[in-house]
């Protein structure tokens, strides 16, 4: 019998926004935007309340200010929001020893094997949500499914402060209805064919005969049909394992002008940055990758002689490769990754030293959270 995962989904609400307004009590409750304030800067994120007015991530300040001129605007302060991301991680890390980070404010957390332990696994989405708020005052939603799709997509659905669980039996008849735009991965493109098609919901496409998707979605089409049918085996896979590790947007509204791209470039190369320090990584080479409004695909790579994991020094090298390219065309899509990845810092023994501490740290915080006995039952038949 295939032993049931239990994937958990954890992303903040409103992370940037709901930061600012954590630290500056008068903005509680008012539309908040978060972002760029420069002539052509984007909007990183904003509060529920300026939400309502139509405001959204990527979209250029000028559209938000028409939009809602009354906001509190905000320049984002990237070094206070990894602050709190650290310490959401030290949770995350808590709950499972099995953490894939996203982004800075969300990650997959592998939960199989707790309910020996835990009792009843679902117990933990209300756990991790209860300490989020009491260790940094900020909200939550999570999503807890047998996979990552599931998990994400629940994470999702009842945004902000959300808590939903999708249990395997339940998984076909929740996804069912929903749009097909829902199922990660699958482009505005893909949608348009598909619609066309008449497959407007998540069961359509999954009643849908595999040869007719073929055409419309290439080689993902069967990966994306399963996707319809509940089913996802990616596994959670840690930071530390990877072979190449990389942050990628696509923008509800096309980007025009490279000093835009440049903008939203920073933001990605501070995620990425981020995320290569928190597992203790450099990167040789640095790719950027762009998609046009008419799904031109452009990657450009560069080596680097000294390993790299500087937001600064990934952002040098970004602005070297973004040279290259011609920015006449709206672009859709940017990208940044760093691979051939190495230990950060030449003492390769001291880190491995330093990885070991870390292990053990978690393994000695899940003892005293579940009991000595976790080792044994949870981990070791995976
Ligand atoms: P998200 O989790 O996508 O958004 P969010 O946390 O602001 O809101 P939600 O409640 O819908 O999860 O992204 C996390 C942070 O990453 C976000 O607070 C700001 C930053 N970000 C950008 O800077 N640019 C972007 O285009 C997006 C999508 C996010
Ligand atoms: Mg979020």
């Amino acid at each position: 019998m295939v032993r049931q995962r239990y994937i958990m989904h954890v992303d903040m609400d409103a992370f940037f926004a709901s930061v600012e307004q954590l630290d500056h009590p008068e903005y509680r409750g008012k539309p908040v935007i978060v972002g760029g304030l420069s002539g052509r800067g984007v909007v990183s994120t904003c509060s529920y309340e300026a939400r309502k007015f139509g405001v959204h991530s990527a979209m250029p300040m000028a559209t938000a200010h028409r939009l809602c001129p009354q906001a509190i605007y905000v320049q984002g302060r990237y070094g206070r929001y990894q602050e709190v991301s650290r310490e959401i991680r030290k949770i995350f890390q808590e709950f499972s020893p099995l953490v894939e980070p996203l982004s800075i404010d969300e990650a997959f957390l592998d939960l199989t094997g707790m309910e020996a332990l835990a009792g009843d696994v679902y117990a933990l989405g209300p756990k991790i949500k209860q300490a989020i708020r009491e260790r940094t005052g900020l909200t939550a939603s999570v999503g807890l499914a047998p996979n990552k799709f599931l998990a994400k997509l629940a994470s999702d659905l009842r945004k902000p402060d959300g808590m939903v669980i999708i249990r395997p039996e339940e998984a076909a008849a929740t996804i069912a209805p929903l749009p097909v735009g829902r199922i990660f991965g699958l482009g505005q493109r893909s949608v348009a064919a598909l619609e066309k098609m008449g497959i407007r919901t998540i069961g359509q496409l999954a009643a849908c005969d595999p040869r007719l998707l073929r055409p419309l979605l290439g080689k993902n089409a069967e990966e994306i049909r399963n996707r319809a049918q509940g089913l996802d085996s990616r596994p959670v896979v840690p930071d530390e394992q990877r072979k190449s590790l990389g942050k990628e947007n696509t923008f509800p509204v096309d980007l025009v002008g490279m000093e835009t791209c440049l903008g939203a470039l920073w933001d990605l190369c501070q995620q990425v940055g981020w995320r290569l320090r928190c597992a203790g990584l450099s990167g040789c080479t640095v790719t950027l990758k762009v998609k046009t409004g008419t799904f031109q695909l452009l990657t450009r790579s560069r080596m680097v002689e000294e390993p790299l994991s500087q937001d600064e020094e990934l952002m040098e090298q970004i602005r070297l490769l973004a040279r290259q390219l011609s920015w006449s065309q709206p672009v859709r899509l940017l990208g940044v990754s760093v691979s051939h990845l190495v230990p950060a810092g030449s003492q390769s023994l001291a880190l491995d030293d330093e990885r070991r501490q870390k292990r053990n740290q978690a393994l000695d915080a899940l003892k005293q959270r579940f009991g000595e006995d976790i080792i044994r039952k949870g981990w070791g038949k995976r």
